[in-house]
């Protein structure tokens, strides 16, 4: 099995400024410790990180073609704004869960809708790095399952 994760705008900054906000790892040790976990459960993971939104379109294209079963994604600020992000996701036809480190529905009101999540399985949010691992399971058990 081979899942996609897809990192948006701004999380390459994660560990070097707002620990309050989005804790202190790096997006480096968050994905390394995924893929340590994914290894375990024999499952490939694929990592992709931009902060261009075309770029996360192409990558998310291109997952079909790679054979990927499923695509996690934190799609960052790109959640709120990106209806060509949302038909990426919708266009694939992939199981896709939605991650947010922060719990976007207890903060500023402009982050409470998002765009993404109407074509997700599901949406995890507030629960730190420990929301990628969540996420992994949970889509583990829907590929398996479908
Ligand atoms: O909580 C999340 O994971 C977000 O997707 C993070 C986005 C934000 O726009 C979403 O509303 C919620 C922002 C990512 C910015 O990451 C930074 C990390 C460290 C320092 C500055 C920004």
């Amino acid at each position: 099995m081979k899942i996609l994760i897809i990192n948006g705008p701004n999380l390459n900054l994660l560990g070097t400024r707002e620990p309050d906000v989005y804790g202190s790892e790096t997006l480096a040790q968050i994905m390394k410790s995924l893929s340590e976990e994914a290894a375990a459960k024999g499952v490939v993971l694929d990592y992709f990180q931009s902060n261009t939104e075309g770029a996360l379109i192409d990558r998310i294209h291109q997952a079909m073609q790679d054979g990927c079963h499923g695509i996690i994604i934190n799609p960052g600020g790109y959640t709120h704004t990106s209806i060509a992000l949302r038909d990426a996701v919708s266009g694939v036809n992939l199981p896709t869960v939605e991650v947010h480190l922060s719990n976007i529905h207890a903060r500023e009101p402009f982050r409470h809708h998002s765009y993404i999540a109407p074509v997700a399985i599901g949406q995890i949010s507030g629960f730190g790095a420990l929301g990628y691992s969540l996420a992994l399971r949970a889509l583990i058990k829907a590929i398996k399952e479908d």
